[in-house]
This record gives structure tokens, sequence and C-alpha cells, in this order.
């Protein structure tokens, strides 16, 4: 009996799940698995849904039996501010969970002798800035040493990943086998208009955009001139689907920052003020999640995206605003 070729999502309710499964249920014919630790919250998109943990051994194996995987979105994490709370933990789903997919694409593609493309978010945390005026463009491999538990998490996963990507056909040595396609965007701060962040550090900025659009004063937890690389959800959606839709051969890395716009607090809110005049913000610093923030970069380099899978992003500061954040608001607001 032939198991059904399936693309796993993980993570399925988070921000960059759902609109991911969103783009597929509209754009693709897809057949789509998803894992979460709560019920799906749009079942109609999604072929089938498991909720549990990417820690549960029993819970994939039983996905490993049932289905013919050939694409998996691992997109389950503890976030960094979330994760600082309880490290142990964080660092038990964000690496061994991720462990666990890695172990079960190559699983599926020994059994189907096919190449399982895998699809890890990572993050701008990888990253540990000393001074925080430094503010040249970070490339991949400058300043990895990441001060956060997530960060660490993070960057332990992709080595992981790159790892059984391209030795671990030398472990079995089968040298024409190509198990695992593995391959990652350095993400920097999301903004979605349709759904917020819980427990990252960067979540400032969306929290600050939904309470201008909810007409509510917004406290934020750093201050006015915290600088970090941002993008809008489009962009992100858009960049996950090219890296994974490109030729392998195209490829010379497994890792990739990508980034559209680095605002600081202030830039943000003076934009915002153009479209509510009336909102106000105030300031009341959470030492923990500022230290977390002035440790990241004010930028990164994305030229290695550029040059390998022709990555730009299509929002910059301005036209989020004008052609995303407003429309979008305004077309909610006259529902
Ligand atoms: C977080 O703040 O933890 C995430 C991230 C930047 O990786 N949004």
């Amino acid at each position: 009996m032939s198991r059904k070729k399936v693309t796993l999502i993980t993570g399925a309710n988070g921000e960059i799940g759902t609109e991911l499964i969103n783009y597929f249920s509209k754009s693709t014919d897809k057949s789509i698995i998803s894992l979460d630790l709560q019920p799906i919250k749009n079942s109609s998109k999604v072929d089938n849904h498991f909720t549990g943990s990417i820690l549960d051994q029993e819970l994939i194996k039983h996905i490993d039996a049932e289905y013919e995987i050939n694409e998996i979105y691992h997109l389950a994490a503890i976030l960094s501010t979330k994760a600082e709370f309880s490290p142990i933990v964080a660092n038990d789903v964000n690496v061994n969970g991720t462990l666990n997919l890695i172990n079960l694409a190559i699983t599926q593609a020994t059994m189907s002798n096919n190449p399982v493309k895998f699809f890890f978010p990572s993050s701008i945390a990888v990253y540990g800035i000393e001074n925080k005026n430094y503010k040249p463009s970070i490339k991949e491999d400058e300043f990895l040493f990441p001060k956060t538990i997530y960060g660490m998490n993070k960057l332990y996963a992709e080595q992981l990943g790159c790892y059984f990507s391209k030795n671990y056909h030398e472990i079995s040595k089968d040298f024409s086998k190509d198990l695992l396609d593995f391959r990652s965007i350095r993400f920097p701060g999301l903004i979605s208009i349709a759904t917020l962040p819980t427990g990252g550090t960067s979540d400032y900025l969306p929290e600050m955009l939904h309470a201008a659009k909810n007409n509510n004063q917004y406290t934020c937890f750093v201050n006015e001139v915290s600088q970090l690389p941002f993008m809008v959800m489009p962009d992100a959606i858009e960049a996950i689907i090219k890296l994974m839709s490109v030729n392998k051969e195209n490829l010379n890395h497994c890792i990739y920052n990508i980034s559209a716009f680095n605002p600081t607090v202030k830039d943000f809110y003076k934009k915002l003020l153009i479209y509510y005049p009336n909102f106000n913000i105030e300031y009341k610093i959470n030492t923990r999640r500022q230290n977390m923030v002035d440790g990241w970069p004010s930028n990164v380099d994305s030229s290695r995206a550029l040059y390998d899978w022709d990555w730009t992003p299509k929002y910059n500061f301005d036209s989020a605003f004008s052609h995303y954040f407003i429309p979008q608001l305004k077309s909610i607001q006259n529902v």
C-alpha cells in the first residue's frame, strides 16, 4: 500500500505557519499535513492535522508510517523572550525537537530513495554584538556568539541541518544519496497585519502597529533608539517559497540572511503618527529584553541570498506602510 505524498508543516498555528498554510492552500496543489501543540485554527486548509509535540517520538513514528513526506517546513520553536524564562525546556524543544524532524526527514529519504527538502527558520538571534553602535551590516559568518538560549539553539540547529545535509551520506557510505536538502533563513523581526507574535523580543514593532490599529496606547519595552532589521510577513513567505523552489545546484550555502528595513522605535512611531495622529506610546523598559535587542545586529547583509537565489524584498519601510499595513488595516476596519 503506497503512502500519500505530503508536505509537513510544524508550528502550524504560529505566525509563519499560519501564513504559509494560507499561501499553499491558495496557490499550490500540495497535500499539507500539519503539527502543532494546539488544534489547528484553519483545518479546511490542510489534509490532516496532528495535535501534539515535536518531542513526542511515538507521534512522529505514526506520521512517518502514515505518509511519504517530501518536504518539511519545521517552524515550531520557543521564541527568544519566552525561552529565557525556561532555557532547559527551550533547548529541548528548539534543539531535540529539530533533531527529531531531521531524523524523520532522513528516515523518509532513505525509504523513498529521494532527498527530503527541509526548511528551517533561523534568526538574527544567532549573532552577538558587543557594541550596539557597531552599525555595519553583519554577514553570515560574523559575530556568531549568541547571548540568548534561543540564539544558541538556532545556531546549533543550523549546524545540525548542514551537517546531515552534507556529511550524512559519508556515514552511510553511500555518496550517491543526498538524503537531506536542508535550507535555512535567518529571519529578522517580522511584522504581520493578520497575526501578532508571542514570546519574541522583536515583538515591539508588530505590537505597536496593532495597538495603533486598535486605538490603544502602547507601552514599549525597549527604548526609542532600539534598532533591528525587520521585514513584512508577505516578504518572509515569498522568501521561503523562493529558497525552497530554487535548484540545489544554485545554492552555495545552507544558511542565508535576509532583511528589508531597519527602523528605530522612534522612526516607526513617527511613521505611524502620519496615519494615526492620536496614537501615543509610553516607555517601560524591560532591561532583560533591552539587552537582548542591544546584542542583536542593527542590520544584516543579504548579498549571499541575492547572489544565490535572487532575493530582494518587495516592501521597503515606506511601501510597507503605503502598500501593506495601511491598505490592509483600512480594509479590515471597513469590514
Ligand atoms: C524573536 O524575537 O525571538 C524572533 C526572532 C527575531 O527570531 N522574532
